[in-house]
């Protein structure tokens, strides 16, 4: 491996499990992939300095801030990567542009459209300063996922003709479950929605590489209130199901289902992409694995089959191991700053960028304003670029 390449100073902001996950990959990506910059792990930054500090000795972060100010502003750091509720995502997205900064921001980008937006002109204006921008949706570096959007892009599902997408899990179906943050509207924006919400449509509009234009959306919340941990009851203020369908704009239709509450499903982000000539379907819960239906052959032979996107000519693979041996979550978010560390040492834009950010936010929004005139069809405002 090369010894000339140049480093670049990190500072994460938040260490709960982004923080962790974003952390692993910061320390290991320049040992698997050869990027341009090496990530020096400069400053981690937590409210409660005796926590930071544990995270920071544990993760291996030289230093701790308890002031994202402080961090933002500091010299030793290039890039900002945020890892906090989405209340804190715009104000530190802002900021840290205009301190010259590159960012890296957890999703849902932000927790309302106007947010969004305004992190998309920050972005646009740090852009002609060489200053660059990615939201983490690390499910596009899965590479059964990033593999399926070649196999569309190169035409071999023919045209586009239903795409069916679900994100189920269940760690809220106990009643009894105490609050967390995720379950405040004023932390978290929204639910289930812009949880999962927000890795669906991404996924669906990455694999399919269209937009969708217009949603007729249903939510719900099954369980009011919650034991706060105080010997008290909190509101839950936020959906803990949205069911939408929309239209993409290549003409295809599209169903998604979000859900806390799917007992067994642990963490099944599923989609299903149906073609003119072939399907292919994908499952978290399988990650290496893509479903595939050839629809142009004998249909005596035809079926499903599995393919293991375990090869090294597949999307990501190549730096990891032998065919067969197996990758799992953490590996996205190494891809993931792979790539984003590739963006920033070649000078071009890495993606998805905060304009795709805020696309699937219009998206997130266009659902709630249907869900709350029942399922009222909601057209969907085209992209900025
Ligand atoms: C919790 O629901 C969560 O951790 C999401 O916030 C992540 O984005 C998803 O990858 C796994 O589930």
């Amino acid at each position: 491996m090369s010894t000339a390449r140049e480093t670049i100073g990190i500072g994460v902001v938040g260490h709960a499990f982004m923080g962790a996950v974003h952390s692993h990959a910061w320390r290991n990506v320049h040992r698997f992939f050869e990027t341009p910059l090496i990530p020096r792990l400069a400053v981690l930054g937590g409210r409660d300095e005796g926590r930071a500090k544990a995270a920071a000795a544990k993760f291996g972060w030289a230093d701790v801030e308890t002031d994202w100010r402080a961090l933002i502003t500091r010299d030793d750091v290039d890039l900002v990567d945020i890892c906090t509720p989405g209340d804190s995502h715009a104000e530190i997205a802002i900021a840290a542009l205009e301190a010259g900064k590159h960012v890296l921001c957890e999703k849902p980008l932000a927790n309302t459209l106007a947010e969004a937006e305004a992190m998309a002109e920050a972005a646009a204006k740090a852009r002609e300063r060489g200053v660059r921008s990615m939201v983490a949706f690390n499910y596009r570096r899965v590479p059964a996922l990033a593999h399926a959007r070649q196999l569309v892009a190169g035409g071999a599902l023919g045209e586009i003709r239903h795409v069916r997408s679900v994100y189920l899990q269940d760690w809220l179906s106990d009643p009894q479950s105490p609050m967390t943050w995720r379950l405040r509207k004023e932390k978290a924006g929204s639910g289930a929605l812009g949880d999962l919400g927000a890795h669906i449509v991404d996924a669906a509009q990455f694999v399919t590489g269209e937009r969708i234009t217009g949603v007729s959306a249903l939510t719900n919340t099954f369980v009011p209130e919650r034991p706060d941990g105080d010997g008290g009851r909190g509101q839950v203020t936020v959906d803990d199901t949205a069911l939408f369908f929309g239209r993409l704009s290549g003409g295809a239709v599209a169903g998604f289902e979000v859900t806390r509450y799917a007992l067994g499903r642990k963490n099944a982000m599923r989609l299903e992409v149906n073609g003119s000539k072939a399907s292919l379907a994908f499952d978290f819960e399988s990650m290496n694995e893509l479903s595939w239906y050839d629809g142009t052959g004998p249909s005596t032979e035809a079926g499903f089959r599995r393919i293991l996107v375990t090869e090294p000519e597949h999307p990501y693979v190549g730096v990891w191991w032998p065919p067969g041996h197996l990758l799992g979550y953490e590996h996205t978010f190494t891809n993931e700053v792979a790539d984003l560390l590739t963006a920033i040492g070649e000078g071009t834009d890495p993606e998805p960028s905060f304009e795709d950010g805020l696309g699937v936010q219009r998206v997130l929004d266009a659902v709630e304003r249907s869900a709350a005139e029942e399922a009222r069809w909601t057209a969907v405002a085209a992209q900025i670029r």
